[in-house]
């Protein structure tokens, strides 16, 4: 219900595990191309002005499977890798700025504190723009799972350059070409070449209710709900179709509508008993729409990456038969 994903149930991606770390001795370096390396405790961090952001963290896998034409039976299965929470902590530019940058600095290398020592490359101009230095999540401490004690929080980018249980960054000229951004993470096509450095994710959506699971228990009224979401601004139209994309209807936004968030939409609508397919098409303040799994599958093929199908947004579907009965299509 609504926007925020409880902190309990924000989805979980780790390729070595969860780190056990005493905030007490965590620390961060920033180094590489900068004047003044530094190196901050939690409590250093914690005395710098705070800011508290709204955003979403999607993983790029996320329904990937509907790519792949096996589609997931419930939305959780579909869409579960993608949670909204709001975040605390301080802006990577504020540190980037102690530090002093050099010029020749323009991209840097965040990595984990986890036995994989995950990590990832970002350009410079983002780490200016909205990245935070995250410890807090809805109001509590991060979850363990989540990057505790410290996380990057990269506004509307794949899940993967989230780096959790952050204790390193290093700024250089040029990306590192780390395992996950070379060997994973880039986005197989056709000919074989693969996108490398995908980092938005592109306007998405999903009905939760009715979805893949439940059953309509009369004909009626039942309101059509959902989650749409961005990486390139704010969703600006949610058009919903009950009848297999013939026609569309807009549905009404949530009182917040908010950039690189989850917003929720809402269409009521009279069940009369009969098949019906239900369809949500969102649309991004940049122009982009979800296209149909179709086009997709024209443009980028069905050869899928070392991770499975990456940056998927087409159109999802559900189905609901004359019992009531919603299911995946
Ligand atoms: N240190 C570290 N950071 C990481 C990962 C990891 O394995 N180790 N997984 C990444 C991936 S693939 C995703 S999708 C997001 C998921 O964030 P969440 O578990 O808080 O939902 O974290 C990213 N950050
Ligand atoms: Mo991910």
């Amino acid at each position: 219900m609504g926007i925020i994903t409880p902190s309990s149930l924000h989805f979980e991606r780790h390729h070595s595990g969860v780190p056990t770390i005493d905030p007490s001795k965590h620390q961060l370096l920033v180094h590489g191309l900068v004047k003044h390396p530094l190196v901050f405790s939690m409590e250093d961090l914690r005395r710098l002005p705070s800011v508290s952001r709204i955003h979403f963290v999607e993983c790029a896998g996320n329904s990937g499977r509907e790519h792949a034409g096996n589609p997931g039976e419930t939305a959780q299965k579909s869409h579960g890798l993608a949670s909204c929470s709001e975040w605390t902590g301080v802006r990577l530019a504020d540190l980037l700025r102690a530090a002093g940058v050099d010029p020749a600095a323009h991209w840097l290398i965040a990595e984990g504190a986890d036995a994989g020592r995950h990590s990832r490359s970002i350009p410079l101009d983002k780490a200016m723009d909205d990245v935070l230095v995250a410890y807090g999540q809805n109001g509590e401490a991060l979850r363990p799972e989540q990057g505790y004690p410290l996380r990057l929080l990269v506004p509307g980018w794949e899940g993967n350059v989230n780096v959790k249980w952050l204790h390193r960054i290093q700024l250089s000229t040029g990306p590192a070409m780390s395992r996950d951004e070379a060997a994973s993470y880039t986005d197989f096509m056709p000919d074989g070449r693969a996108w490398q450095f995908s980092f938005e994710m592109d306007v998405k959506s999903v009905i939760t209710r009715p979805s893949g699971g439940m059953r309509l228990s009369r004909a009626g009224l039942h309101e059509i709900s959902g989650l749409a979401w961005s990486g390139r601004g704010r969703v600006s139209r949610v058009e919903v179709s009950c009848d297999g994309g013939s026609t569309w209807q807009h549905a009404a936004l949530g009182d917040l509508v908010l950039p690189k968030a989850f917003t929720r939409f809402t269409l009521p609508w009279r069940w009369d008993g009969k098949e019906a397919w239900i369809l949500s098409r969102a649309t991004d303040e940049s122009g982009d729409t979800q296209p149909t799994r179709e086009r997709i599958v024209s443009a980028r093929g069905l050869q899928s990456g070392p991770d499975g199908f990456n940056h998927y947004n087409g159109i999802k579907a559900w189905h609901v038969s004359r019992d009531g009965v919603v299911t995946h299509v």
